[in-house]
């Protein structure tokens, strides 16, 4: 799905209200096992898988892409901690730059040491504001990327980052909430960042049932990412139709919310 998955994510979003990206850390799985959950994610219904983390192992990375990629249709999505996250075993790159680092790196650095690779294996660079919120997890990302927490009840920092986001060209925002998080982004910063911003919405960390994942979609989430909850189910077919199912129940009235969004002069 080389160089279409932008334009995929964006009429699947119109179509579905919200969709549902499963994330694969090749840090937390064998890459057979990240195979099995490529296989069990399209057969229950989700839209595409992330493939990423923060261990820094080009091996296993490449070796995790290839297992994913060999095994689905659907679009494959590098989510990377750093550099060494850069492989051919993908379509598409969150091409992301984490606006509230203090890290000179992670703000233009890695992305710049980054690009000649992505354009050589020929990786769809999908632009994207990211944000980490504060949570009760300490990620990865977090200390390496020395972020400078947005808290938690101020939605309107985030939402004030989405839209600048936009506005620097990015084709997505996403609110982070922390990988394996307790409690997942608020209702009220989902809801206000949707409200200012119309490039799509993601929303990750600790989102672990369907339910969580439609109320999410409801405050105004385009995009649900789900990784530890798939990770650790046994069941992980089981596990992504919950969630999928839970999302295609709010479609309409997600859908509904979405065209009440949109700007008209009077
Ligand atoms: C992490 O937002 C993602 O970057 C997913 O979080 O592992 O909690 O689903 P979970």
């Amino acid at each position: 799905m080389k160089g279409k998955v932008y334009n995929y994510l964006l009429d699947k979003i119109k179509q579905d209200g919200t969709i549902n990206l499963v994330l694969v850390d090749p840090d937390s799985q064998h890459p057979e096992r990240a195979g099995d959950v490529a296989i069990a994610a399209e057969k229950a219904g989700a839209s595409g898988l992330m493939i990423g983390g923060s261990g820094g192992d080009t091996t296993v990375m490449d070796a995790t892409a290839e297992a994913i990629t060999k095994n689905t249709s659907l679009p494959t999505i590098i989510f990377p901690g750093n550099i060494s996250d850069i492989t051919k075993f993908a379509d598409a790159i969150f091409f992301m730059t984490l606006m509230n680092s203090r890290s000179r790196y992670y703000l233009s650095m890695a992305q710049a040491y980054a690009s000649v690779a992505v354009k050589k294996f020929g990786l769809e660079p999908i632009g994207m504001g990211y944000v980490v919120v504060e949570s009760d997890v300490k990620t990865s990302i977090g200390f390496y990327g020395d972020v400078n927490e947005i808290p938690r009840y101020k939605p309107k920092i985030a939402a004030s980052f989405g839209l600048a986001s936009q506005f620097m060209g990015m084709k997505c925002f996403y609110l982070e909430g922390g990988s394996g998080a307790s409690h997942p982004i608020e209702d009220e910063m989902i809801s206000l960042t949707k409200q200012l911003c119309d490039i799509p919405l993601i929303v990750g960390g600790g989102i672990r049932d369907g339910k969580t994942a439609a109320q999410k979609a409801l405050a105004g989430a385009d995009i649900i990412v789900t990784g530890t909850a798939v990770e650790q189910a046994q069941d992980a077919y089981a596990k992504i139709k919950e969630i999928n199912d839970a999302l295609m129940n709010v479609r309409d009235e997600k859908i509904k919310k979405n065209g009440q969004k949109e700007f008209r002069r009077e």
